[in-house]
């Protein structure tokens, strides 16, 4: 089977860099620099995060987007070829919701592919449960699921979901 591309994005502080570490099985690349914005973390991902993982024997390369959006540019460059997406937003920041939702847009429209919503600090209440999240963006509630980003038996199951709404026989994208 071919290595399977799938593109992670939203928002800064989403968790996109957490979720590429805690479930890469290969040594992660990541381009965290000190911001220069003031956007609550020291460190934030300039071009990419970079990691793979074997799932049910699929090889699949993780690549996440850089969450502010002066980066924008390398969007275009890290959707290319890729076959699937995870959005994540932070549960408990129901601000950043509508950023989320604008960036799912953008690269949907780029690049129209199965994809899958996640939820994170689902381990850190109070936070919005994915069935609040998928009403709130307007989407259909098997595409967006709660996870903790920092554990690997949780961070996975976006990542599951979205091999099966790839892969089921019918699967809409
Ligand atoms: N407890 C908990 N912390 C998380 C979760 N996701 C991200 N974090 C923390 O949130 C901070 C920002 O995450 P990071 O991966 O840098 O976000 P990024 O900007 O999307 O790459 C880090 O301190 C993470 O450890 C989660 O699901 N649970
Ligand atoms: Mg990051």
């Amino acid at each position: 089977m071919e290595p399977i591309k799938i593109v992670v994005s939203g928002p800064v502080g989403a968790g996109k860099s957490t979720f590429i570490r805690t479930l890469s099985e290969t040594e992660i690349v990541d381009t965290d620099a000190r911001s220069s914005e003031a956007i609550g973390k020291a460190l934030t991902t300039v071009a990419m995060d970079y990691g793979t993982l074997r799932l049910d024997g699929q090889l699949l390369y993780l690549f996440g987007t850089p969450g502010q959006e002066r980066f924008d540019f390398m969007w275009d460059v890290l959707t290319q070829g890729a076959l699937g997406m995870v959005l994540l937003v932070r549960g408990d920041k129901p601000e950043g919701f509508p950023q989320a939702r604008r960036q799912l847009d953008y690269l949907l429209s780029q690049q129209p592919v199965p994809y899958v919503v996640g939820v994170t600090r689902q381990d850190r209440p109070p936070v919005w449960g994915p069935e609040e999240v998928a009403l709130y963006m307007g989407q259909p509630p098997e595409r967006v699921v709660g996870l903790n980003a920092t554990d690997p038996g949780s961070a996975v199951t976006p990542l599951l979901r979205l091999l099966e709404l790839m892969l089921g026989a019918d699967a809409p994208s």
